[in-house]
């Protein structure tokens, strides 16, 4: 929790490593099933022991739940599932006693059709509200165009009453909000200051990048055999959208004291966009959430289609982010988030022989990286993906929709389960396992999606103390970036590049030198890492009886084996 000596406290967010936090599966204070606010509170020892700076709460406002607070319905309150203003109050009090920064999901593509604002829209083509919006007319007695939802069909509603339609690039139940109209941002921009009054230090904004949609809507081009396709083209990076996130910035936080963190969750963004978006002279967000290694499994067609992984593949897009923010801009580093399934079980080796080490090996070789590094809820832990028996298992909407429309089209139900059962975002949202008592000791009552049975030995109970546990691999690595400025401003350089099974590169200053080097697979693996390592201390080691010097230019790894050395790089 110390930043990195001698930086400047607008980038303190470079040295910070970020914990998400699921509030509805992290911890249940009143037995409803459901995580809230109050047991965060009881829980927030756990992320003190980890070690991290910032706690990012996914949405905890007032909500339909139609995509478990994705959709909401009052920016200026807390759904009562999750607790009160005055729980939001004592527990930003206690993040900010225990030396923690706490940053807010901000949700403003678009609202729950249930907001007093689409309310309003809806109700008549006159109201001033209805520009809020989008709004358009049939085009040949069918839709405006044929841009996909994320979660299946059509992104058009037909409202009868006024006779349009409105655009939901997600749910129907989530309306995209017209981002041209400057009262919209204006009511965002006011939200956001009312938080920050509130004493909250940043936001991770929500599929920031589809804010500004393409002049005149125009059809993406078709997908073969669909109907309908996801039109990135048509609504990620439009025009406007560096001028609505620079603006942003000046009305939000050019004039105020403090330090403050900004996120934008980007799905499709490039690194060469990426650039631009986090460029400190551009003054737009702080990093982006970028998704190449997160889509190299699946068809990017249709995302419950797995394709198996690459590891050449899965490697490449991390470095190649590196190398591309080098020189301008910052990363985020992430594994898991309550979109993607488990990374142990999904990038990693979930067989118990492998569970721990491939684990620590993974996050070794993401925490080495030069980033923002993040830890998802669970996954200091290791936690697993669910072994989901029947499609009904699932509770996702997204996941909900998909097999109905595999039902309803007469497709393969049997591959369309195997896929569920590997991606669905429920994997990541089962109840935290906090210990091996009745519901992982989540919740006293019944948790609103079970628990992965494993919990009986995979909990933080078991960890917390154990020298050797995931989480205390976890929490070195933490501490790393916390001690060593190489880890924060190193250079990064790739070695082994062609590599599909080892994963080394090196951190280097005009002081320190570090190799980070993990064999992410079972084989044993001899690897020749050149003379210039043999006198390097070894700083963090994921298997026991690891060599505390390399000895040698060659390096005999275990299967998982991961390491990290540090040289004086004068010498
Ligand atoms: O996700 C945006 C997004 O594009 C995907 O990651 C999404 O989860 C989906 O899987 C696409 O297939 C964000 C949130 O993180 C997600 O939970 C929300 O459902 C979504 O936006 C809508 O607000």
């Amino acid at each position: 929790m110390t930043p990195t000596a001698g930086r400047r406290d607008t980038d303190w967010w470079k040295s910070a490593v970020v914990y998400q936090i699921y509030p509805r599966s992290f911890a249940d204070s009143d037995g409803d099933g459901f995580g809230d606010l109050g047991g965060i509170i009881e829980r927030l020892d756990h992320l003190q022991a980890l070690g991290v700076d910032v706690v990012w709460l996914s949405p905890i406002y007032r909500s339909p739940q139609a995509d478990n607070g994705y959709d909401v319905s009052d920016y200026r309150d807390i759904d009562p599932m999750f607790g009160t203003l005055t729980d939001f109050d004592t527990l930003l009090a206690k993040v900010h006693e225990l030396g923690m920064k706490l940053m807010m999901d901000l949700v403003v593509n678009h609202t729950s059709d249930e907001h007093p604002w689409f309310v309003e829209s809806r109700s008549s083509r006159e109201h001033p509200k209805r520009d809020w919006y989008i709004w358009r007319d049939a085009a040949g007695g069918a839709e405006p165009n044929n841009w996909g939802s994320f979660f299946g069909g059509s992104a058009w509603e037909w409202e009868p009453a006024t006779g349009q339609y409105y655009l939901h690039l997600f749910d129907r139940k989530q309306p995209d909000l017209n981002w041209e109209n400057p009262q919209v941002r204006k009511a965002v921009h006011d939200i956001m200051r009312w938080w920050l009054d509130r004493g909250v230090d940043g936001f991770r904004m929500d599929v920031i990048n589809f804010i500004a949609k393409a002049d005149g809507l125009p059809d993406t081009p078709a997908v073969p055999g669909q109907r309908f396709a996801i039109a990135f083209d048509g609504f990620a990076h439009g025009p406007r959208v560096h001028d609505y996130l620079a603006e942003m910035t000046r009305e939000v936080f050019a004039d105020r004291d403090g330090a403050f963190l900004t996120v934008g969750e980007m799905p499709g963004v490039t690194p060469a966009e990426a650039r631009h978006y986090t460029d400190p002279a551009r003054g737009e967000v702080n990093m982006v959430f970028q998704f190449e290694h997160v889509s190299v499994d699946h068809s990017p067609t249709n995302k419950f289609d797995y394709l198996g992984l690459d590891r050449l593949v899965l490697k490449n897009a991390l470095y190649r982010w590196q190398e591309a923010l080098a020189e301008t801009g910052w990363n985020s580093l992430y594994w898991g988030n309550h979109d993607q399934p488990r990374v142990v079980s999904r990038f990693g080796d979930d067989d118990p022989d492998y569970w721990a080490a491939s684990a620590k090996a993974l996050g070794t070789v993401l925490h080495g990286m030069r980033g923002t590094p993040y830890v998802y809820q669970g996954e200091e832990l290791a936690m697993t993906n669910y072994p989901f028996r029947i499609p009904q298992d699932h509770q996702d909407l997204e996941a909900v929709n998909y097999f109905q429309h595999v039902l309803e089209l007469g497709g393969d139900e049997g591959a369309a389960q195997a896929g569920l059962a590997k991606i669905s975002r429920d994997n990541a949202r089962t109840p935290m396992q906090w210990d091996a008592g009745p519901n992982a000791g989540f919740t006293a009552g019944v948790p609103w999606l079970p628990v992965n049975p494993n919990y009986t030995w995979l909990n933080a109970a078991a960890q917390i103390e154990a020298p050797d546990s995931v989480f205390a691999h976890y929490r070195a690595l933490i501490r790393l970036r916390h001690e060593l400025p190489v880890l924060v401003d190193g250079d990064f350089t790739p070695l082994l590049a062609q590599d599909p099974q080892i994963w080394a590169y090196t951190r280097t200053t005009p002081h320190r030198r570090l190799l980070v080097i993990a064999n992410c697979g079972r084989d044993p693996r001899v690897v020749d890492i050149g003379p210039e390592w043999t006198t390097a201390d070894l700083l963090l080691a994921n298997l026991p009886d690891t060599p505390t010097t390399s000895g040698s230019p060659r390096l005999q790894l275990a299967g998982w084996d991961a390491r990290i050395y540090s040289a004086d790089a004068r010498k």
